[in-house]
């Protein structure tokens, strides 16, 4: 199971429907474990994606390839979206690490799970000065538009039909009060119209995909680098440089908080006759302050029709590239946050946080899954039980092996077994503290089977 390595394009149809079968199987598995939530448990309306959808918008996160294994993760994300980006994992240094050899390994993951559950998916990032790997910095002129003529079309093919929506150039302009172009590599070598032949090059290689230019620091209407993004977007639109999308980053905290006047600047650049994303929505902060920023950003894309959607960067906070920030609309142990019912209610829906958490104070836990030894013919599995707001006095939960698969051995807990053998209730020695952690470890016999074993939900007293 070695990372696969691909020369070219092609190949990806073929493993993709492989892929879209486990996944379904998988999530059938965890549906019938009561692990995800089902059509007859989520009425219309209560989570983000379904709102969203009410709305005619779509609600996505970013995602990192790495987290699918997470079971907390993965019904959160499933849960409460409808369309992912790939955090990390479509950038060119993760694709094209070496010139002409292209990895998609990771990001495949991402794409296929996402399209085993009908989600969308935006590509991030074509062209973008920064996660570039040093081969391209060291090109002369010609050998660089090549490269990145190459670089978008590869990529673009390879996922062709799956992928809706690309950021093409990301970040192209320089913060502060120039309004002038970054310096990158690009701009060094290719000069202006570099950027043009970036969407020109897209549009041609998938003339279905919607072809979007992403940046930050462009939400306050009357800064400069709003007003060169602006006017860079009217050009292309006058000259029929082929673009259909700006992206707003909304990257937001104290120093950079959202503008009075978002939602004009939403409005403005799609009055050019382009689509408006907000892209990477993060906001740093907490409670109900957090909450009111979150439901302005909601409500600016409500008040543009041509806002198709919202991505936040991150399912959870504790995962976030700031997490010190606690940016996102879930908490570390996926409770809904006051972030997270401010959008969902901006959107017309109710409810919703999957039922956990949302700061009450009940007594619960959660329970989350690691694989953390693996050897010819076994492997041990690793259970972290976290209480939430309150102490609990005790904890329980299930695994539940895939047969052939048997436990035999079990330490930290007090653990029965139902008829079949195939599901061990574990139960606690002791309670913890509010928030406090403890883990549980077994050993499962593969008997060939690899299976991850499913985890129940936790009960706490
Ligand atoms: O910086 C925030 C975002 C700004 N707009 C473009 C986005 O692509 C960018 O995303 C962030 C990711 O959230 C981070 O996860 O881009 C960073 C890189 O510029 C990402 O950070 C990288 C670290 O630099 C690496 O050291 C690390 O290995 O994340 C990698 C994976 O965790």
């Amino acid at each position: 199971m070695s990372t696969a390595l691909f020369r070219g394009s092609g190949g990806r149809r073929a493993r993709s429907w492989a892929w879209t079968s486990l996944v379904t199987a998988t999530v059938g598995a965890l549906a019938a474990a009561g692990l995800v939530a089902t059509a007859g448990t989520a009425s219309a309306q209560s989570t983000l994606a379904d709102a969203a959808e009410s709305q005619g918008r779509y609600f996505g996160t970013a995602v990192a390839s790495g987290r699918l294994g997470e079971s907390d993760y993965v019904a959160t994300l499933d849960r409460e979206f409808n369309s992912v980006t790939a955090e990390n994992s479509m950038k060119w240094e993760s694709l094209q690490p070496s010139q002409g050899y292209f990895d998609f390994s990771a990001a495949d993951r991402i794409v296929d799970h996402a399209r085993g559950q009908g989600m969308a998916v935006r590509g991030h990032t074509l062209v973008w000065h920064s996660q570039l790997p040093g081969w391209v910095e060291s090109l002369g002129t010609n050998d660089l538009r090549s490269a990145m003529n190459n670089h978008i079309t590869e990529v673009m093919q390879h996922y062709q039909g799956d992928v809706d929506t690309w950021d093409v150039v990301n970040e192209a302009f320089q913060d502060g009060g120039s309004g002038a172009r970054r310096d990158s590599v690009f701009q060094r070598r290719l000069g202006d119209g570099w950027i043009e032949e970036a969407f020109r090059t897209a549009r041609s290689v998938d003339p279905n995909a919607t072809l979007c230019y992403n940046d930050y620091n462009t939400d306050a209407w009357n800064s400069a680098k709003t007003q060169a993004v602006y006017d860079m977007v009217a050009d292309f639109v006058s000259r029929g440089v082929p673009i259909d999308c700006v992206g707003f980053q909304a990257h937001f905290n104290s120093g950079n908080p959202v503008p009075n006047n978002y939602h004009e600047t939403l409005q403005n650049f799609a009055d050019l006759g382009v689509d408006v994303q907000i892209t990477e929505l993060d906001i740093a902060g907490s409670g109900e302050s957090q909450a009111e920023q979150y439901g302005g950003v909601t409500q600016a894309c409500l008040a543009v029709s041509r806002c198709t959607g919202i991505t936040v960067w991150g399912v959870t906070d504790k995962y976030s590239w700031r997490s010190e920030d606690t940016p996102l609309l879930f908490d570390g142990d996926y409770n809904a946050k006051p972030a997270y019912h401010a959008v969902l209610e901006t959107l017309g829906g109710s409810g919703g946080g999957g039922g956990g958490g949302g700061g009450d104070d009940t007594a619960d836990c959660t329970v989350t899954y690691s694989e953390t030894d693996r050897w010819g013919d076994r492997f041990n599995g690793q259970v972290t039980v976290r209480a939430g707001d309150s102490a609990i006095d005790s904890w329980s939960t299930t695994v539940t092996v895939h047969p052939p698969q048997k436990i035999s051995a079990t330490w930290n807990g007090d653990p029965s077994w139902d008829s079949s053998g195939d599901v061990m209730t574990m139960r606690s020695h002791g309670g913890l503290a509010a928030g406090g952690t403890t883990t549980f470890g077994f050993t499962v016999m593969a008997n060939g089977n690899w299976t991850t074993p499913t985890l129940g939900s936790c009960t706490a007293s």
